[in-house]
């Protein structure tokens, strides 16, 4: 058996040195970061064992009568650690990759001179899946911040310390969105709150989450409406959910009823509204409702869309809903992505405030008032503690 060290930068490179002089039934027995003292031979030590034909006929004729020819297993323990260490080593590479890719993405002419800092805290907010054009504005405006105006092509900027810049970079995107996590427009009484969106985007169950927070909880009178007339059905769950709680619940199919009947209970606290699920080429034929909630002055409207969608169609619901002038973002299914960026950037590019965040199917229990920290902490994670402790 042949065994020999390869040295390269990474283990993909020595892979294919040891397959070239070895053949390819090089097999990697082992990989590890070089010792300091051959470090310049290459980043990683990478280990390859070759077992020629004769040497493996060799082994073959020194196996005992009976004794059968298969191959000795490696304990179970030694190959998870194996194959873990290699997995570990390859997250770290494509880690590395992926800061070094988003650095070159930083780096056009224009920018020659943004700071260590700056492109690092653009590999973090693109990384947040913050749009490329956004991150980039972002980290030049806290540049800005700290240095003074932007410096001409070429000129470095002054180095500052990174805790300075994240401070700077902190309050840069916290100037950039607000949050009102409020139900109603006024503090006049009734509050009535409709919840509009695209089908399926957690209207209903929201609905009852905030029915049950902000109205039960609090002992205030709750009526729950229903305009969904659309489906089969599609009332009956919040209908459900009414008698559960014990609420009075109507469902209404005009906008006329809808009127009535708010007129009717102005001695509720809180009125909640639900609307059918609107897509994308429903909502031109969604006239009347969308006449109605944009002219009541009185009624908060709270635009419900899933964090989960993807940035563009989100950009292009937020657009398309703006006909019933809603006056809230508010975001669910937030447990079912690990990238908030579009969140933040649809409340920066409409300048409508975040009103709640739903994470989860539990009902009341997952639903949470939006905050400026959390927002932050969202896209630029670590940021919130960094504050607390420095203040
Ligand atoms: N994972 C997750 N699921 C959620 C969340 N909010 C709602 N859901 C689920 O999403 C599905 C749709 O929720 P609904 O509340 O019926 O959505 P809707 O917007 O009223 O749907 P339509 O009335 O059909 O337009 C249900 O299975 C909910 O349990 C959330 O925050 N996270
Ligand atoms: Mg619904």
């Amino acid at each position: 058996m042949k065994i020999k060290s390869y040295y390269s930068r990474t283990v993909e490179d020595a892979m294919a040195a040891a397959r070239q002089e070895m053949g390819p039934d090089a097999m990697l027995v082992n990989s590890r970061k070089a010792p300091p003292e051959v470090r310049h031979l290459g980043e990683y030590e990478v280990v390859f064992a070759n077992v020629g034909p004769a040497e493996a006929a060799a082994e073959a004729s020194l196996k005992l009568p009976g004794e059968r020819n298969e191959p000795i297993p490696l304990p179970q323990a030694n190959l998870n650690d194996r194959l873990s260490t290699e997995v570990a080593e390859l997250k770290k590479e494509l880690a590395g990759m992926r800061h070094a890719i988003t650095r070159t993405a930083y780096a056009p002419a224009q920018w020659i001179g943004v700071s260590q800092d700056q492109s690092d805290a653009y590999a973090t907010l693109t990384a947040a899946e913050l749009p490329a054009e956004l991150a980039r504005e972002i980290v030049q405006a806290a540049g800005d911040r700290l240095n003074g105006p932007r410096l001409p092509p070429g000129r470095a900027t002054s180095k500052t310390d990174a805790s300075a810049f994240q401070r700077a970079l902190a309050e840069e995107i916290s100037s950039r969105f607000t949050t009102e996590a409020t139900l109603g427009r006024s503090p006049a009484l009734p509050r009535i709150v409709a919840l509009v969106g695209p089908p399926g985007s957690g209207k209903t169950t929201t609905l009852v989450k905030l029915a049950v927070n902000y109205g039960l909880a609090a002992r205030r009178p709750v009526l729950l409406l229903s305009m969904d007339t659309h489906r089969v059905a599609a009332a009956d769950q919040l209908r459900s959910y009414a008698a559960i709680l014990g609420v009075g619940f109507q469902l209404l199919e005009t906008v006329s009823s809808l009127a009535q009947t708010i007129e009717e209970n102005r001695g509720k606290e809180l009125i909640f509204i639900d609307t059918p699920g609107l897509a994308y080429g429903d909502l031109q034929d969604s006239e009347s409702l969308a006449h109605f909630l944009a002219t009541r002055v009185d009624i908060d409207t709270h635009l419900v869309l899933p964090a989960s969608m993807k940035a563009a169609d989100l950009s292009r619901m937020v657009d398309a809903f703006e006909i019933l002038r809603p006056q809230h973002l508010l975001f669910t299914k937030l447990d079912e992505t690990r990238c908030y960026g579009p969140i933040f950037s649809e409340a920066a590019r409409s300048g409508k405030p975040l009103s709640f965040f739903a994470a989860g199917q539990r009902i009341p229990e997952d639903l949470e008032a939006a905050s400026p920290e959390r927002v932050l902490e969202m896209v630029l994670p670590g940021a919130a503690g960094r504050a607390r402790s420095a203040a």
